[in-house]
């Protein structure tokens, strides 16, 4: 089935009789009413009748209804699909092309001089698209989260995505995970979606919001109270009143950030707003079919009133109470209202003046965020005030970027000076050039973005990011520092107040359809040739990765242990290398530049198992590699957390690590470590962590008879010859271990590709 080969509108009804048939067996089963979480997943279950149902604990397989990339995973993604030798995807797939624009001047110039750097990498993704039945959105087309909630997203769907903040389009109701490339590649070649039941995590809303409070700080401040991992294997599913005083995109950006809290997704009922926003955007034909199978884009009545029954941790918070809020430095769970940030932005000694103000990013980017944004421009500019430092703009889509033109808000914020970027991620992930600071300043941002770990945006681990909500910034970059919150007081020295901001959520003229940003599969993909140079340094067919044997688990030198907070941007920075992302070996130059090494206390640098001392990592795994030398991770808690990018295993596989043994892992990361073929493994007691040491030798003896749900027994020897035995727990299934030993879960799928062929 191609992109183009079946309307939106009978795929949409199929899924409807679908959940229509599989909510009463689920009510059955559970004995119980149910949640919507509930009906969504029963509704996708590959089948139903037989699957376990242990929360955290039982692996269920779904088909989901759609599949969205973004162009830096996507390259991967393909690399692998094109191995299994088939004609085309078996769901309808799209491919955005956000991630390698890089900011520095301003939108036009911008996106043409991205598309000179990248065209090959376009060509390839265009291209691959054509030839799979992939539709293909151009660079500028806009961020891949608000096209799909703009164009795919629908109530009571699912869908999986090669970036973490898929779930933004559980604002409109659908479950949306993120996903590594190679759980893509599952559902591209016609297998389900493997994932553990989930828990789930309950949110009541109450009251509405008001002033300037927004969707952002209910997220915020959900950050705060869940932590960085308090949503790990969970689905986050808001109900309440308070969701009806919350826009559809205000909802998305809510739902977009629980990947900020390690959420598996978050999921909003079917409203007013919901309707709204498909009719703004020309699906008036979804809210005929929505209205019709409302009951199961809805929770059955009975959970709002005893939620307790329904989910595993249940938190309120009334909306009517909340403050707006401000996050970081660092991590997004740094969580406070604006009102004590001030005083503690003082004693914590952060720069307090701020030297760029960014909005936009796939969180933050719809008309109703543009809208209000542009209010508080617009009090400043009828006061003749403009911004006391750079404020920097990205529209989520063209087609809200067209919108915005037409409807006068971006001239608004261009009235008191803010620069427009491309749509297009940008500055969110380290794609943009800054001519302000040097490398190693220390300075303050402020963004409206989502992810606020060091380097992220400039590449500069001396930039302090925080993050509030979109108006909250611009307030800021009128008054241009921290010494106090210009929500609340004088922004000048005219004791100019600025008023809580309003904006319409959706343009009162419906969006503007003048956009030219898609691009359809070739109906006859026969003659399509895919396009890769000879000799590409971006990009480069995938060789298999060799079988893995009993004895590779044996005597692994550690290549590094690392201390603290270890996210997929330590493990395989972006910025600079997102052109490598095609190119497994040259991304692999990066393996994790950005972790500190726990002895010595460095960054990017680690235990070189031929010459027997700390190394630039890089080089240490490269002469690993050269000498056939298996190796170890240790790490420490949440290990790969934020992005679903698979480089940040395969680079570690591709250069010789076998095992990675961590105080716990992140969901996407551990996934996509097992189906590279490395076995994740958590300390039994969190202490042993503790108990390695500089040159020890790891060695998982309990690998030949690994069984599913048991613990494996592993040995620590230390250079004096002693040996500690010690246990590790592990999530693998019997079809992990299989992809284990296969040495991916991708050379299994060809071998069964294969033997179906013949
Ligand atoms: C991110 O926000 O970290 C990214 C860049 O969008 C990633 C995907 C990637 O690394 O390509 C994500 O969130 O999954
Ligand atoms: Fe792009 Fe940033 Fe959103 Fe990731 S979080 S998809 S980099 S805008």
């Amino acid at each position: 089935m191609s992109e183009g080969s079946i309307s939106h509108l009978d795929l949409i009804e199929k899924v409807y009789l679908r959940l229509a048939k599989n909510t009463p067996l689920a009510r059955k089963k559970l004995g119980r009413s149910l949640t919507l979480t509930e009906k969504i997943l029963f509704g996708h279950l590959s089948n139903p009748e037989d699957q376990e149902l242990d929360r955290g604990q039982s692996y269920a397989s779904f088909l989901p209804d759609r599949i969205a990339m973004q162009d830096a995973t996507a390259q991967m993604a393909l690399l692998q699909f094109m191995t299994a030798g088939l004609p085309h995807t078996a769901v309808p797939t799209t491919i955005h092309c956000d991630h390698l624009i890089q900011a520095h001047f301003g939108a036009n110039s911008d996106l043409s001089n991205a598309q000179k750097t990248n065209e090959e990498v376009y060509n390839f993704l265009k291209s691959a698209s054509q030839k799979y039945g992939i539709g293909f959105w151009k660079p500028g087309s806009g961020i891949i989260h608000q096209v799909v909630l703009e164009q795919y997203a629908f109530p009571g769907a699912m869908m999986i995505g090669t970036d973490s903040h898929t779930p933004n389009a559980g604002g409109l109701g659908m479950v949306a995970i993120g996903v590594g490339g190679a759980d893509a590649v599952d559902v591209m070649v016609g297998q389900p979606f493997q994932i553990r039941w989930p828990r789930l995590i309950g949110i009541k809303l109450t009251g509405s919001l008001s002033a300037w409070s927004s969707a952002k700080d209910v997220i915020l401040k959900v950050a705060g109270l869940l932590t960085v991992k308090g949503g790990t294997g969970s689905i986050i599913e808001y109900f309440g009143p308070g969701t009806s005083s919350i826009s559809t995109t205000g909802k998305a950006t809510i739902c977009n950030m629980g990947a900020e809290v390690g959420a598996t997704c978050s999921l909003f009922p079917y409203d007013d707003h919901a309707a709204n926003y498909l009719s703004s955007t020309g699906r008036q034909g979804y809210v005929e079919l929505a209205k019709k199978f409302e009951e199961y884009l809805k929770p059955d009545p009975e959970v709002e009133l005893d939620p307790t029954k329904y989910f595993d941790q249940v938190l309120e918070i009334n909306l009517s109470e909340l403050e707006p809020y401000i996050v970081g430095p660092h991590t997004p769970d740094r969580s406070r209202p604006i009102s004590q940030f001030i005083a503690e932005a003082k004693t914590e000694g952060w720069p307090l003046e701020i030297s760029q103000c960014l909005v936009g990013s796939c969180t933050n980017s719809s008309y109703e965020d543009m809208a209000r944004a542009a209010n508080v421009a617009r009090q400043a500019a009828a006061k003749g005030l403009s911004v006391k430092i750079p404020l920097l703009i990205t529209p989520g889509s063209e087609r809200i970027q067209a919108t915005i033109e037409r409807d006068g808000l971006l001239d608004d914020m261009r009235s008191i000076g803010a620069v427009v970027l491309a749509n297009a991620c940008g500055p969110c992930i380290g794609q943009w050039k800054r001519d302000d600071i040097t490398e190693g300043q220390v300075n303050s941002i402020l963004t409206s973005y989502n992810r606020n770990f060091p380097k992220r945006n400039d590449g500069n681990a001396q930039t302090l990011a925080f993050i509030a909500s979109p108006e909250a910034v611009v307030a800021f970059a009128l008054s241009g520092n921290f010494n106090n919150n210009p929500l609340s007081g004088p922004i000048d020295e005219q004791n100019f107040v600025l008023q809580a901001p309003h904006g319409p959520e959706l343009p009162a003229e419906g969006f503007s359809n003048n956009i030219s940003g898609y691009i359809e599969p070739a109906s006859n993909n026969q003659d399509v040739q895919i396009e890769i140079l000879p000799n590409s340094q971006r990009l480069q067919l995938l060789e298999p990765f060799p079988k893995s044997e009993v004895s590779d688990f044996l005597d692994l030198p550690i290549l590094i242990k690392v201390k603290g907070k270890c996210t997929t941007d330590h493990i395989s920075a972006a910025g600079p290398w997102l052109k490598y992302r095609g190119h497994l070996e040259n991304i692999s130059a990066n393996l994790l530049l950005g972790a500190q090494e726990a002895f010595s206390g460095e960054i990017g640098v680690g235990f070189c198992p031929l010459h027997k001392t700390l190394e630039p990592i890089a080089e240490a795994a490269s002469h690993a590699k050269k000498q056939k030398i298996n190796w170890c991770i240790v790490a420490d808690e949440n290990y790969g957390e934020g992005s679903s990018r698979e480089h940040a295993a395969m680079e570690p596989r591709f250069m010789g690590a076998k095992v990675i043994l961590a105080r716990s892992f992140a969901r996407i990361h551990e996934t996509n470590l097992k189906k590279q073929g490395i076995l994740p493994l958590t300390f039994l007691s969190e202490s042993t962590y503790e108990e390695i040491g500089p040159q020890d030798i790891i060695s998982v003896v309990g690998i030949s008879n690994i069984t599913p749900g048991q613990n494996v027994l592993c040995q620590i020897k230390t250079p004096n010859g002693s040996v500690k035995e010690f246990y590790c727990s592990h999530s693998l299934t019997q079809e992990h271990i299989d992809w284990l030993f296969a040495g991916s879960a991708l050379n299994l799928i060809r071998e069964k590709i294969a033997s179906n062929k013949k």
